[in-house]
């Protein structure tokens, strides 16, 4: 495979509504495009950064300058470009994994359209849908919040996954229980807004019989995961914390987390993700599909990679309508609370051209030689 050049897209989606999480409430979704161009191909990534370093450290001005600056040109640096190839260049820098996932899923796009393959089976996908939960929002009210999820329910979302935080734990948790019953598959996403001294207020949770509490003390404090888990009887989840494979077997020995939360973007691309998967079959603990309010882009490759054999929970893998009005791609739609694996070659979505440039905020193309058109459209 020979590359002709990258290009580097910021985009602005409008939300359908903003979403609020423990660490704030975003009205619009930024996000960057990697287009990478072969001789007879091009493929797309999308990089799941935020406008702001809330969710992890990177956010897009920092994704744009390392993708710009070091993985462009290592990438174009490559004699024989390949996804593995990609990886490992990419490994000689440190950290940010949003960058790095972004044009890893470019690159094993464009090189799995040259080859016809679907990204479904070079991953070893085993279904052709998967079921979509939901995320839902904190809210001014329980009985705002019961009026969204009776909407989700009613849309068909398999599982209701509640953002909580200090203040917003347990009365959305027992209203939600109370009107929809034991049967509801229920969870709650803190994003590190407890501290270990709120253990014994966490256990209050228990009763509800949730699937799992996620994320719910800061990212780097393993242990502390491990100390919370012999308090609880609710399995804990990690996400924001598992960062490689590596950190997933720690996490996992030291009884830190029960079931993982995998999301390509925040483990630097879908081969880590694969191997994070693989050990955690291997150590039997299950694993679902996150998300990050992702286009049409994104949401393609996370939807192949849940229908992989261990993602045994439903993810936050939601139709296109639960954040955008108008996708860049094909809209992913809910059949029976089912999204269906694109089949297609590589990610099996279209962008929509003229969709794109209505959210284009800025472009610029890196080519071989290492210059840099900037060319801002508006
Ligand atoms: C999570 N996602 O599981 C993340 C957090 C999250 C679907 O709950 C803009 C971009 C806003 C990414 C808000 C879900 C976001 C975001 C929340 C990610 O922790
Ligand atoms: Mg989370």
């Amino acid at each position: 495979m020979k590359l002709e050049g990258v290009e580097l897209r910021r985009i602005a989606m409008p939300l359908v509504a903003p979403f609020r999480t423990s660490f704030g409430t975003e009205l619009d979704r930024e996000v960057v495009l990697v287009r990478v161009v072969s001789a007879d191909a091009e493929g797309w990534g999308e990089c799941v950064a935020m406008s702001a370093p809330r969710y992890s450290a990177e956010y897009v001005d920092t994704a744009v300058d390392m993708l710009r600056r070091f993985l462009v040109p290592a990438l174009l640096a490559l004699p024989e470009p390949d996804v593995h190839r990609a990886e490992r260049v990419f490994a000689q820098f440190k950290g940010h994994p949003m960058a790095k996932a972004a044009l890893e899923a470019a690159v094993l796009d464009v090189q799995l359209r040259e080859a016809g393959t679907p990204l479904s089976a070079f991953l070893g996908a085993v279904r052709e849908t998967v079921p979509a939960g939901v995320s839902v929002g904190i809210m001014d009210s329980v009985p705002e919040l019961l009026n969204a999820v009776d909407g989700y329910l009613d849309d068909g979302y398999v599982r209701i996954k509640l953002k909580i935080e200090p203040g917003w734990d347990l009365a959305p948790v027992r209203a939600v229980r109370e009107r929809y019953g034991s049967e509801l598959l229920l969870q709650v996403d803190a994003n590190t807004a407890y501290t270990l001294a709120d253990a014994r207020h966490l256990a209050k949770l228990d009763p509800f019989d949730l699937l799992l509490i996620e994320q719910p003390l800061p990212e780097h404090d393993l242990a502390g995961h491990a100390a919370l888990a012999q308090l609880v009887t609710t399995p804990i989840c990690l996400d924001e914390s598992i960062t490689s494979a590596a950190v997933a077997v720690h996490a996992i020995t030291i009884g830190a987390t029960r079931i993982v939360n995998i999301k390509p973007g925040r483990v630097g691309g879908y081969l880590e993700a694969r191997r994070i998967h693989d050990l955690c079959a291997q150590h039997g603990i299950p694993v679902w599909m996150g998300g990050m309010l992702e286009t049409g882009v994104g949401r393609a490759g996370n939807v192949a990679m849940a229908a992989m054999p261990n993602f045994t929970l439903p993810g936050d893998t939601s139709a296109s309508d639960r954040y955008f009005h108008q996708d860049i791609t094909e809209p992913f739609i809910l059949h029976e609370g089912r999204l269906k694996v694109p089949t297609g070659p590589g990610l099996g979505v279209t962008v929509d051209a003229r969709r794109l440039e209505e959210v284009t905020t800025a472009v610029q193309l890196v080519r071989p030689e290492g210059a840099v058109k900037a060319a801002p459209t508006r």
